[in-house]
């Protein structure tokens, strides 16, 4: 969907307050130190390196009795980052968020939902990320980007004005600099249950299972893949969304624990029995491959989990998965 020149707006989101352990702030930095902006000009893209969004916000000290920890301080740095993947998908241009624990694609999910609403959305995940303050175990936030924005997941009589942080996705927001108050024409970010789909899930809580049935969200889980091969999925994965409209952009929210621990050891919650080296590939491949990737995250590095050699394969593992979904074909 972006015409040529194609220039991607590389976006370090350094966000650890969505899980417990420290480390997922390095994911950026490791990347970037990889070499992802000059494999990205290699690969033909205009590259705009942007500053890193919000290492280390303030907590403003508002408690909430909802399961939602650090909720200020990840609520902030996501409307930050929504700020950042607005404007870049506003301009035309491919927003790739660097996390960063999987909170950060409740911004620049958020983001580009807002500036392109007519966005699919393919989530590779051993984790649904379906979790809502309401509904989690945990208070993980990591765990509740979908559920977040996922239109039906917040209870009725509640609101996202009631987490502290998220007041910016209310639809009473008042509006300020570069997140401008909600009108008919331009609502709330929000996703509908069938703008998205799920490939490698293979651990979901009970109450995410129970909305992923209520709201009808096509899953691909790992016996999916098994029994179909990655092949046949991702070409079912693609036509779900493609479906409803050839040309609506995808957005691609890659979570390295979708990968097999054996493969992906240096991440925080790691679930054993995930997609091989090649089927983690294809699938960024084929993302590629539909012609419609308008903007991307990769996310849930850790390298303080693993020894050094599990954190170097891990990110050369993330380093190899972008250029894929960027664009790098094998011959
Ligand atoms: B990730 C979990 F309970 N569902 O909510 C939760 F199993 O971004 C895990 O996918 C969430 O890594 C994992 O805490 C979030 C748990
Ligand atoms: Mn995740
Ligand atoms: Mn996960
Ligand atoms: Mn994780």
């Amino acid at each position: 969907p972006i015409p040529a020149p194609r220039t991607v707006a590389v976006i370090p989101a350094p966000m650890t307050y969505g899980q417990p352990f420290m480390g997922t702030d390095k994911g950026p930095d490791l990347l970037l130190d990889a070499g992802i902006n000059s494999s990205l000009t290699q690969l033909g893209w205009r590259v705009s390196s942007e500053p890193e969004v919000n290492p280390a916000i303030e907590d403003d000290g508002r408690s909430t009795p909802l399961a939602a920890k650090n909720s200020v301080r990840v609520g902030l740095g996501c409307k930050a980052l929504a700020k950042v993947t607005h404007r870049a998908a506003r301009g035309g241009m491919f927003p790739l968020t660097l996390g960063g624990d999987h909170s950060v694609a409740l911004g620049s999910l958020a983001g580009v939902l807002r500036a392109r609403p007519g966005t699919g959305v393919i989530w590779v995940d051993a984790h649904a990320d379906l979790n809502t303050p309401w509904i989690s175990d945990s208070g993980n936030m990591h765990g509740m980007p979908v559920g977040l924005l996922m239109e039906g997941m917040v209870p009725e009589g509640a609101g996202l004005l009631d987490v502290p942080g998220l007041e910016w996705l209310d639809k009473t927001w008042a509006g300020e600099e570069g997140w401008p108050k909600y009108t008919p024409e331009d609502p709330p970010p929000r996703l509908s249950p069938q703008d998205i789909v799920y490939v490698g899930l293979r651990d979901v809580d009970q109450k995410e299972r129970d909305a992923i049935k209520k709201l009808g969200i096509r899953t691909f889980t790992m016996y999916d893949i098994d029994k179909h091969g990655v092949g046949a999925v991702m070409e079912k994965a693609v036509r779900h969304l493609l479906s409803k409209d050839l040309n609506r952009p995808i957005h691609l929210s890659y979570d390295i624990d979708a990968v097999d621990p054996a493969q992906a050891p240096a991440t925080g919650t790691a679930v054993r029995g995930g997609l091989t080296y090649r089927e983690a590939h294809f699938i960024a491949e084929s993302v590629c491959a539909s012609g419609q990737l308008g903007s991307a995250d990769i996310v849930e590095l850790n390298p303080t989990l693993s020894d050094q050699e599990g954190a170097d394969q891990t990110t050369e593992l993330g380093f190899q998965l972008v250029t894929s979904f960027m664009g790098k074909s094998i011959i």
